[in-house]
């Protein structure tokens, strides 16, 4: 949390974090937890190179799925979700955790442009129970992720 907080504050973004009374593991915990849509929700999903082991982070709208074809063209490789072990080590989250920002080294990373269509959206904040809010612009901003359709 302490990344995520301080990756917001160098980008001059308020760090809104927000510790929940109930787990946001999940999409739809999140949503519940912070009242707003599912769509709302982004979710920080970790892909890696089948052959490279290189990793790719796809900026997930909660009611969206990653399509892995789309995903791996986008990388152009192959990529297969990453486990839970080489999610840990390149980002220093765990699943249900996993933050937009604050990764323990830079990932190259993808929007869902359904995330725009809100004027607010939540992440997870490094732990399944901390989540902030963001303008759709300032997170994309800070993550420098490029903006495609990736999911199914
Ligand atoms: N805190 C919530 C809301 S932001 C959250 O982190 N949601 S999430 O969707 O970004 O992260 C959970 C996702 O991790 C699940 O949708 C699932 O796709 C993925 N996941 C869960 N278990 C595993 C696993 N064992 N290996 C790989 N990925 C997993």
């Amino acid at each position: 949390m302490a990344r995520v907080r301080a990756a917001l504050e160098a980008a001059g973004l308020e760090a809104g974090i927000v510790e929940m009374p109930s787990e946001t593991r999940t999409a739809q915990q999140a949503a519940a937890a912070a009242g707003c849509s599912l769509d709302q929700i982004v979710k920080s999903i970790i892909f890696a190179g089948t052959g490279s082991g290189r990793i790719f982070l796809f900026l997930t709208a909660g009611g969206n799925r990653v399509d892995p074809g789309r995903a791996s063209e986008l990388a152009g490789e192959p990529l297969g979700r990453a486990d839970a072990d080489l999610v840990r080590r390149h980002t220093g989250f765990a699943i249900g955790g996993v933050a937009p920002v604050g990764h323990l080294s830079p990932v190259p990373s993808f929007w869902d442009p359904r995330l725009n269509d809100f004027d607010r959206v939540w992440a997870a904040a490094g732990t399944p129970r901390h989540v902030f809010p963001a303008a759709p612009d300032d997170l994309l901003r800070l993550t420098g992720a490029r903006v495609a359709p990736f999911t199914a």
